[in-house]
This record gives structure tokens, sequence and C-alpha cells, in this order.
């Protein structure tokens, strides 16, 4: 397919939403906006629910692709994960359907693997192996598994309907990384916009799964399929690295928190039964 010129980006009011509404028009992406909220200095916005059905089939009408951020970004109830990113992102693939769209563009999350072990070589400088994108589903949390559930609901559309997708397994996209697990899945802004532009822009996916992250040194995931798209990061964490390392210390192989891809994700206290 042609570079997606008209993009709905869902999450338009969220941290990274507002990050790429800054970076993805100097691509060539023109943007139309939509999220729970509504969205300072954009009157054109759409302010919607993934729950209203019919202001999602409208949203995504005659839009080349969809870039679905929209959802809860952290471990919350079943009942608020439920409705956000497992019936919201399903109302969003039936209206993309319904209404012909081509390609999503799906924010899924490292905590989709959350429970893989992280790689541990001698060095934090040089892994054993990178994570690969065939790891099994290991959610460490009820928001990890909302994005195991969005990952099978793409491959559904793409087997069943032919829609494509994209899933982009984020490591952490923010200005700076601000932990020392965060030097290895950090994803800098920039990168971040070249990530989903080379997803928005390669000829034909069907559905495939990538990792987002920079090419930091401390890598711990395999990017050979997100450089597949045409993806190429241009940023390292390890500039970072001395300052975070001499504040917090390395990771500490008897620590739990830092055994797992997810960090404090896979230990923090669960949020069920509640
Ligand atoms: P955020 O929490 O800052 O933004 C999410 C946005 O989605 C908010 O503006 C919120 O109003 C909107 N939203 C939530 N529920 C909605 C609903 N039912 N209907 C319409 N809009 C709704 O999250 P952030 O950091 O911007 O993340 C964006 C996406 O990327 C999320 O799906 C998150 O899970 C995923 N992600 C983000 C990472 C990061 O490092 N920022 C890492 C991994 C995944
Ligand atoms: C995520 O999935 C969250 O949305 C984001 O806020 C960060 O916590 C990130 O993962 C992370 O693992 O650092």
């Amino acid at each position: 397919m042609p570079a997606a010129r008209t993009v709905l980006l869902t999450g338009a009011a969220g941290g990274l939403g507002t990050l790429m509404r800054g970076l993805l028009p100097a691509y060539g992406h023109e943007l139309r906006l939509l999220d729970a909220n509504p969205i300072e200095g954009a009157p054109d916005a759409i302010t919607a629910d993934l729950a209203d059905k019919e202001a999602l089939r409208e949203a995504v009408r005659g839009v080349d692709a969809i870039l679905h951020l929209a959802g809860i970004s952290l471990e919350a109830s079943f009942d608020r994960i439920l409705r956000a990113n497992i019936e919201g992102t399903y109302n969003l693939y039936e209206a993309a359907r319904e209404e012909g769209v081509r390609r999503v563009v799906f924010a899924s999350s490292n905590h989709a693997v959350g429970f893989v072990p992280r790689p541990a070589g001698e060095s934090p400088l040089a892994p054993q192996a990178l994570i690969p994108v065939e790891t099994r589903h290991r959610p460490d949390t009820l928001y990890g598994l909302s994005k195991c559930f969005g990952e099978d609901l793409a491959q559904l559309y793409w087997d069943r309907h032919g829609l494509e997708t994209v899933s982009v397994r984020i490591g952490s996209c923010f200005m700076e990384p601000t932990s020392v697990r965060m030097l290895s899945v950090w994803m800098s802004p920039g990168d971040g916009a070249r990530l989903f532009h080379a997803a928005l822009s390669a000829p034909e996916v069907g559905h495939s799964i990538v990792y987002g992250s920079s090419a930091n040194t401390r890598l711990w995931w395999d990017l050979s399929t997100a450089r597949a798209l045409g993806y190429e990061p241009q940023d390292d964490s390890e500039q970072y690295a001395g300052k975070l390392i001499a504040e917090q210390g390395e990771l500490d192989p008897e620590n739990p928190e830092h055994a797992f891809l997810g960090g404090h994700f896979a230990t923090d206290p669960p949020q069920w039964p509640h």
C-alpha cells in the first residue's frame, strides 16, 4: 500500500499521542485526532469514547490507516481494562472493517511478554540472546493481557478479513529514560515517529509484530522485524547510562523486579480480584 496519508490517531490527548501529533505530520501524514478527552488547541479533534460505535464508524471513514494508541496504559481493574482495551479495540477493528480501512498500527506493549526473563549476558552490554517476537505471550498484568488480546485480534482480522496490522510492542517511549531498566527498553520520541511512519508506509505487512525501541546498547529484544519495515533507529539510551547507574546502581540479578522484561509490572501486587 502507498504511504498512509490520512491517519486516524486514537489516544491523541495522551502522552504518546501528544508527542506523535507533533512529529508525524513532518512525514506527510495528515492526522485526524480522536480521544475520550478534549484536546486543547485542536478544535477539529473528535471527542469520543471507544465504546461509541457510531462515532468510531464516522471517525474511521475515509482514512488510509489508524494509529491506535487509545486505551488504559497501565495496570487497572479488569472492568476498566475490559471496556477500554478489549471491547474498545474490538469496536475500532469492527469500524475499520466495515469502512474498508486497510491498515492499523496497534500500540501493543512489552507487557504482553512482561514475564519473559530478561536476557542475562555476562555483561549488560553483551546479552546472550535477544528476545524474538515469536516468544510466547507471557503477560505480566491484566493490562499486558489486553495487549495479547489486541495482537490476537489483529491476527484474526488479517487472516479472516485481510485487514493489515503492525503490532508494536512498545518499550518505554518518553523524552528520556528514567530508570536503569529503561536503558534497555527506551524508545526516543524521534525513533517512535520513525517506527510508526515505517509501519504506516511499508508496502505489505500482513500482521507483523515488532518491538518498539531505539538502537540501545543494552537492548533486550530483536529489532529485525521492525527494521524489515524500513525502520532505522537513530538513538541510543547509552548517553544516559552513567547518570542513571550512578543514581540507581546496575540491575541486580537477585532482585525479582529486575528479573523480567516487564520490570516492576511483573512484581507489583495484582489488581484482581477486586
Ligand atoms: P496515556 O495514558 O498517556 O494516553 C492514553 C490516551 O487514551 C488518553 O489520552 C486517554 O484519554 C485515551 N483513552 C483511554 N481510554 C479511552 C477510551 N475508552 N476511549 C477513547 N480514548 C481513550 O498513554 P500513552 O503513554 O500515551 O500510551 C499510548 C498507548 O501506547 C497506550 O495504548 C499504551 O498502552 C501504549 N504503550 C505506551 C508506552 C509508553 O511508553 N508510553 C509503552 C507501551 C505501550
Ligand atoms: C507501558 O506499557 C506503559 O504504557 C508505559 O507507561 C510504561 O510503563 C512502559 O510500558 C514501560 O514498560 O516502561
